[in-house]
């Protein structure tokens, strides 16, 4: 058994069994009420799911395993680069520890190893118009891989329920390890006329998706790889996509399905897509006023116009967040460090003056400030990567390491088929009438 799965399996053990204890002891206490505009209302808040990774606090941001991003910064190892390795990430997310440089780079080998895209994945993607959006040609391509799927195929064969963990993982390494040369391949073939790019062994995770996506040969490009790795991996469980893996799962479904799900659900504007949307709206908004640096004046008249329009301001506001984002702050960071006078940034850093005030002012938007996405396609275009429909992918790419080891915890948990309550308004009347 190699080193992480040894790991996670006393880790999960020893989980699974105070968990046991617990519900036994507590299973009763109540943790929540459920009020009727939650009910309506997306379920904003309703505590009714446990999700081990990583926890959102409104003000403070996201924590993985107890750390915020720029604890994560300090303590992760960052290999070759000046950024947190991804890999760290998530062998943090599946066991709970810091890993060291050496496992760090034990799990980059892994994931070089594991990292096989069968010829077929790539003629199925191929049998797709190249000007299909790449979020649909990434979820063809894993559930082209889907046939791989040692968990389905155990399954067949009479796998028990306390194998579950073992053959999730298993399917975690593999689809993780496979994900950028998929995700590399549609780049190339959408963008750069099919010219494919070969995996470099000796680079990590990242970088090597860096590489294969061949936007430049600037080694902070392959930096800005291993940050947007790293913070958009996981935000507890309770986001679309995350709660999509997590559902499906429950039911069985491989982790190759569960993330194709969850790939569906960041595909939607309110979710992943934000963030070719923060793009596309600034290019407009630049094209129609006519300069690459508006005046923040230019920029308020632009929003006002995107709210008479009956349209949201892409990469402002969120479901639980009451702050700006701290992904948002660590990718400022970076772009003060490489970039701060490049126009694009600089008219982001603008926005984000400009914004907040505007949206508060309305009343009721709850969160005025940015979110992850207001920030990324910035540095993406910096470094030559102009092409925003393909920004969701890197997104997805990223938040498989989240929702799959979520999804291990959850098979080592033996968590149960998810099916909540719903009502019909008729039943609501009722209710209200006989209280
Ligand atoms: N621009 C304009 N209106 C907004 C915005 C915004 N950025 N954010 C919220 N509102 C509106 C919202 O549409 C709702 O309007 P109405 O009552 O007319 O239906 C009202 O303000 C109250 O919404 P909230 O309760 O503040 O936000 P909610 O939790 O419903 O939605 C988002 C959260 C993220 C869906 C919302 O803020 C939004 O649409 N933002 C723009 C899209 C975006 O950036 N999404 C990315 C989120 C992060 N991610 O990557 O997933
Ligand atoms: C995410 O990263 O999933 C988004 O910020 C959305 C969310 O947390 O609801």
């Amino acid at each position: 058994m190699d080193i992480l799965k040894s790991k996670f399996k006393e880790k999960s053990a020893a989980l699974a069994a105070e968990i046991k204890t617990l519900l036994k002891e507590h299973g009763d206490v109540v943790i929540d009420q459920v009020t009727l505009s939650q009910a309506y209302g997306g379920m904003r808040d309703i505590k009714s799911m446990i999700w081990e990774t990583s926890l959102l606090d409104a003000q403070e941001g996201i924590r993985f395993r107890g750390f915020s991003i720029p604890e994560l910064s300090q303590k992760l190892p960052q290999g070759k680069g000046k950024e947190p390795l991804p890999e760290g990430l998530f062998w943090l997310m599946l066991t709970g520890e810091v890993p060291t440089e050496e496992e760090a780079q034990w799990l980059s080998d892994e994931w070089e190893r594991r990292r096989n895209v069968p010829a077929h994945v790539f003629a199925t993607i191929d049998a797709l118009p190249t000007a299909t959006h790449a979020m649909t040609q990434f979820v063809v391509g894993v559930m082209a891989l889907q046939g791989e799927s040692v968990f389905a195929r155990r399954y067949e064969e009479g796998m028990p329920k306390s194998a579950y963990w073992d053959a999730a993982y298993e399917d975690s390494m593999n689809l993780i390890a496979a994900l950028p040369v998929v995700a590399a391949y549609i780049y190339r073939r959408q963008y750069k006329q099919g010219v494919d790019i070969q995996a470099d062994n000796s680079l990590d995770w990242a970088a090597s998706f860096a590489q294969m996506l061949g936007v430049t040969d600037n080694p902070e490009f392959q930096d800005l790889m291993r940050l947007y790795m790293t913070i958009h991996a996981d935000h507890e469980g309770g986001n679309a996509s995350a709660h999509t893996t997590h559902l499906i799962g429950s039911t069985l479904s491989d982790p190759y399905l569960s993330f194709a799900g969850a790939m569906y659900a960041l595909a939607g504007p309110l979710h992943g897509l934000a963030n070719q949307e923060v793009i596309k709206w600034i290019f407009e908004m630049v094209e129609k006023i006519g300069t690459t640096r508006p005046t923040s004046e230019q920029i308020a008249e632009y929003v006002r116009q995107t709210l008479a329009a009956g349209r949201v301001v892409p990469g402002y506001g969120h479901a639980v967040l009451r702050q700006p984002d701290p992904r948002f702050t660590a990718q400022l960071e970076f772009a003060k460090k490489y970039c701060g006078d490049d126009d694009i940034v600089q008219t982001v850093w603008n926005i984000f003056e400009t914004v907040p005030p505007i949206l508060q002012s309305l009343g009721k938007i709850k969160n005025p400030w940015p979110n992850v996405d207001a920030h990324s396609g910035a540095l993406l275009v910096h470094y030559g990567m102009k092409e925003y429909g393909f920004y969701t992918v890197l997104f997805g790419v990223s938040r498989a390491l989240g929702v799959l080891a979520a999804l291990c915890w959850s098979r080592a948990l033996g968590f149960a088929l998810e099916r909540p309550k719903s009502l019909t308004t008729d039943w609501v009347k009722d209710f209200l009438a006989k209280k």
